[in-house]
Formats: C-alpha cells, structure tokens, sequence
C-alpha cells in the first residue's frame, strides 16, 4: 500500500526531496536570530523562500536554541499567526513549529496543513487529540527535553537504534490516541539531545529510519555540529552562516539516502541540491525510494 500525507498533489508528485524554507518569527533563533522578528518582515522572508524554491514554509514563533527559555503561549501566537495567515493565503503550503496544541490548532486554523513538532506530542498531551481531529500532516521528531535541558539528555547505547525505537513509541502512543499513520512523518531530531558526534550516524544510517516506512524529515541546516566539523586548527565552530555549504551538501545526500523533506534556512543552495540528486537517480544512479512506503 502507498502512503499519501494529506497535503497538495503538487508535493506528492514533485518526484524529488521537498524542501522545506525556514521562517524564524523569533528574535534568538540559533541562525537567523531576530533578522525576520517582524511580521511584515517574516512574512516577505517567506514570500523570498518561495521564489527561491521552498515547496513548504515552516513559521516557527518560539526558539528551539538549546538554553533558552519558553515563550508565553500569547507571545507565540501573536508571532505566528500573521504571517501563516498571509503566507496560507498566498498558496504557500505552511507548517507551524511548534510543540503546544492551542498553538497547533490555531495555526491549522489560519491556513497551516502542517503541525512541526519538535518534540513530537511529548511536550504537550493535548497535541495528539488535535493532530487526530485536524487530520493534518504531523512531523514527528525525536526529542528528550525541552531546550534548557536537552544538552543534559544525550546518553545512549547506538544512537541510531535508541532514536529509532523511541520514534516507533512515539508512532504507537499517536496511533492509540486516534492519529492515523498515513498522517506520519518521522525526524531524527539532529542536533536535539545529541552532540556533534552523534549526529552523524543518524545522517549516514538515515535508511534504518526510512525502513519504519513513513516520510523522513532532515533538519541539519546551519546546526553545530557542521560548524564544529568545519572549524580551523583552531577548534573555533565556524558561524551559523558559513555553514550553507554543508548544509546544501547535507541535503544532496539526504535525498540520495531517502528523505522525504530537508529543512533549511538557505532555499536556493538546498532547492539546487535536491534537483541534482533527482538527475543523479533519474540518469540510473543509487538510490533508495522517498515518500512512498509499504
Ligand atoms: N530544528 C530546529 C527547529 N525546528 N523542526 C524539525 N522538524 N526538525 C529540526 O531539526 C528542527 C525543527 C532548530 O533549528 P532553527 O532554530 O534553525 O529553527
């Protein structure tokens, strides 16, 4: 049986890894920190996103920056709200970042198709009731913690098997409260609760993920761990925006490993990577199958 996300057929059929633009409406975001803070601003950002080649928009109004502290449940709401509802009247297709369900259905009632998890309905029980009676797409990433404690929740035995078997609790807990799978996506979750090292295996084992058979989401863009691999002999982590190189180069071999989605602050380096790797594969190179799953 193929799995169809309830989403616009143009995504279904795109034929390659979609790409997913980051609209940030926050003023500390680890990468593009206040730079969108505005609404108005956000909103032309995501507009920019999308002449760029950004087949979703994720509108995210509280920073996953690990150390930093909530945001008020109004305060994410003014943020977000605005610009999903420009951005869904534009056409765009639009996720909400966000882990709170009052955000989430909200969001879904201005125009979003997508919930963006990051913590996947553990933060928050009320979330899995709303994906169920929204019956909208839901990004489930892997998650331990929320951002003041998350660096403090990296212990595991092989970190592709522990994020692997923890999102297959996730899928079975959201199934019980009524979620349907065919509503699935799965995240590893790069960056949340592991360190540099470990978020490697995640990238290289990405089929291990794909094999659970929903669409896999790849969140690598700009993260810490690809500016401690490009740091000088100096050790120093090059800046977050010195990092779009690696995270284009990230993108091309997710998508060649099966993911379904890559999200990312710079389109148009990733919107290029994604077409290379479908060339790659429609001129008979390797590749494994994304989107459709048994
Ligand atoms: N990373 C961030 C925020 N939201 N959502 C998903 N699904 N996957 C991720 O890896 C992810 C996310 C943190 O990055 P940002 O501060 O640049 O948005």
């Amino acid at each position: 049986m193929t799995q169809t996300l309830p989403l616009p057929e143009r995504l279904i059929t795109a034929g390659r890894t979609l790409v997913m633009g980051v609209v940030n409406v926050t003023p500390d975001s680890f990468s593009d920190g206040g730079e969108w803070f505005e609404p108005s601003a956000a909103i032309a950002h995501g507009r920019q996103l999308l002449d760029q080649g950004a087949d979703i928009l994720d509108v995210g109004g509280e920073s996953t920056r690990p150390g930093s502290a909530r945001v008020s449940v109004e305060d994410e709401l003014d943020r977000v709200l605005p610009v999903i509802t420009a951005l869904s009247a534009d056409g765009a297709v639009v996720s909400v970042d966000t882990t709170r369900a009052v955000v989430a259905e909200q969001a879904v009632a201005a125009g979003a198709l997508i919930i963006n998890d990051v913590s996947g309905g553990l933060a928050d029980p009320a979330m899995a009731d709303v994906v169920a009676r929204t019956g909208v797409t839901y990004v489930v990433m892997h998650w331990r913690g929320h951002a003041d404690v998350m660096d403090d929740l990296e212990q595991y035995d092989d970190v592709v098997l522990d994020v692997r078997a923890e999102l297959a609790q996730r899928v079975a807990a959201l199934e019980a409260a009524g979620v349907r799978r065919s509503q699935l996506v799965l995240d590893p979750g790069l960056g949340f609760s592991k360190s540099g090292a470990a978020n490697w295996p995640l990238l290289a084992r990405l089929d291990e993920l794909v094999a659970l058979g929903l669409p896999v989401l790849v969140g690598a863009s700009r993260k810490r761990f690809l500016g401690h691999l490009l740091a000088g002999e100096d050790g120093v982590p090059v800046p977050p925006l010195a990092r779009d190189g690696a995270t284009a180069a990230v993108s091309t071999l997710a998508a060649m490993s099966g993911a379904w989605c890559v999200r990312v602050h710079d389109v148009r380096g990733t919107s290029d990577a994604v077409r290379v790797a479908q060339a790659w594969v429609d001129a008979g190179g390797t590749h494994r199958p994304h989107i459709t799953a048994d």
